[in-house]
C-alpha cells in the first residue's frame, strides 16, 4: 500500500523498477507492468525480466493503456487539460481498419471479423505528446461502399486527422485511397492532416505484396499538403500500430496547437459548421469523380 500526498495509490500503479507512479505503463508477456523508461533502461543493461529473470527484449513490451487510463482516473485525471482531436479511419473494405483500432485499444486481434456497417464505433483515449495530453477520439468507418456513401458529410466537420488505410497485398484497396483523400479535402476542415497506412505487413513479408514502398512514397510526395507520413502496420502482429497512433496524436496536436489555425479555418469565406463555402455551394469534386471498385 502506498500513500502519497494523502492519496491512496495501489501497488499495481507503481513501477517495480522506478518505484514511482507509472505515467506510461508497458506490459511484458508475463503480464507485469513497468514504467516505459525504467524497463527500457533496465533491459538495455540486463536483457532479462526483473521479475522472473527470463530473457526479455524491448520488443516484447506493449503499452498498457487500460492501466494508464485507470491511473489517470484514480489520480483525478491529468493536471494538463486534454486537447480533443477527432480522428477518422478510412479505407476500402477488409483492409483491417477495425483490427488496427482493436489492436491499439485492446491489444487483441480477430482473424474473422464482421464488416463494419455503421459509424457508431468510436474509441477515445488520452495520449501524451511531450508534456501535453491529446484526447484522441478515433472513429471507425465502414469500407463497403453502400455503408460508406451513407455516411453524413457533417461527419468530417471536425476531423483533424484521417488515417487512410490500404492493404499492401490488395491493389483495389490501394486504387481507392485517392477517393478517401478527396472526400476529406471536400468535407474536412482545410488544415486536416492524413497519415497513409499500409496494413497487413505480416502478409507482405511473404512476398504477397503488390503495393510497394515507392508507390506509397510517391503518393505522399504528390499530396504533401495533407498527407504527412506513410507507415506500414500489422494488426495481426501489432507491428508499428502503437507508433501509428503516437504519430497521429503528434500530428493532430501540431494542427490543433497552431496559433494560425482559427484564422486559416475562416480564411476567405464563411464557414458554416466547419464546412467551407466551396463545399456548401457546389457538388464536391470527389463525389463527381467517385469510382468504386467492387
Ligand atoms: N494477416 C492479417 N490480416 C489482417 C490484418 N488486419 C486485418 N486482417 C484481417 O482482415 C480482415 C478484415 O479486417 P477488418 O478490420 O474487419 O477490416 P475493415 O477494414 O474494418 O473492413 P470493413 O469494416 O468492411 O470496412 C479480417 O479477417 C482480419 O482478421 C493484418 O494486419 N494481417
Ligand atoms: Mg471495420
Amino acid at each position: 500500500m502506498n500513500n502519497r500526498n494523502n492519496i491512496f495509490i495501489p501497488e499495481s500503479f507503481i513501477c517495480p523498477i522506478t518505484c514511482e507512479v507509472m505515467r506510461d505503463p508497458v506490459q511484458d508477456r508475463e503480464g507485469n507492468s513497468y514504467e516505459r523508461t525504467g524497463i527500457t533502461d533496465w533491459l538495455s543493461r540486463k536483457g532479462t525480466s526483473p521479475i522472473s529473470n527470463s530473457p526479455m527484449k524491448v520488443d516484447d513490451l506493449v503499452a498498457n493503456r487500460s492501466l494508464r487510463n485507470a491511473i489517470e482516473e484514480h489520480l483525478g485525471r491529468p493536471s494538463v487539460p486534454a486537447t480533443k482531436a477527432k480522428v477518422v479511419l478510412l479505407g476500402y473494405s477488409q483492409v483491417g481498419k477495425t483490427c488496427v483500432l482493436e489492436r491499439f485499444i485492446r491489444n487483441t486481434f480477430r482473424s474473422n471479423t464482421v464488416s463494419t456497417m455503421s459509424i457508431c464505433n468510436f474509441e477515445s483515449l488520452n495520449m501524451h505528446v511531450n508534456e501535453n495530453i491529446v484526447k484522441l477520439e478515433i472513429w471507425d468507418t465502414a469500407g463497403q461502399e453502400r455503408y460508406f456513401s451513407a455516411l453524413p458529410k457533417t461527419y468530417f466537420r471536425d476531423v483533424v486527422c484521417g488515417i487512410l488505410v490500404f492493404d499492401i497485398t490488395d491493389i483495389t484497396s490501394w486504387d481507392n485511397i485517392p477517393i478517401y483523400l478527396e472526400e476529406m479535402k471536400s468535407f474536412a476542415p482545410p488544415d486536416f492532416v492524413a497519415v497513409l497506412v499500409g496494413n497487413k505487413l505480416d502478409l507482405g513479408k511473404r512476398s504477397n505484396r503488390v503495393v510497394t514502398n515507392a508507390m506509397a512514397a510517391d503518393f505522399v510526395a504528390k499530396n504533401v499538403d495533407h498527407v504527412v507520413e506513410y507507415i506500414e502496420t500489422s494488426a495481426k502482429t501489432g507491428e508499428n500500430v502503437n507508433d501509428l497512433f503516437q504519430l497521429v496524436a503528434r500530428k493532430s496536436f501540431e494542427v490543433l496547437s497552431d496559433p494560425n489555425r482559427k484564422v486559416r479555418r475562416n480564411e476567405g469565406s464563411i464557414t458554416l459548421a466547419g464546412l467551407t463555402a466551396e463545399t456548401i455551394q457546389g457538388a464536391s469534386p470527389a463525389s463527381a469523380k467517385k469510382r468504386w471498385c467492387c
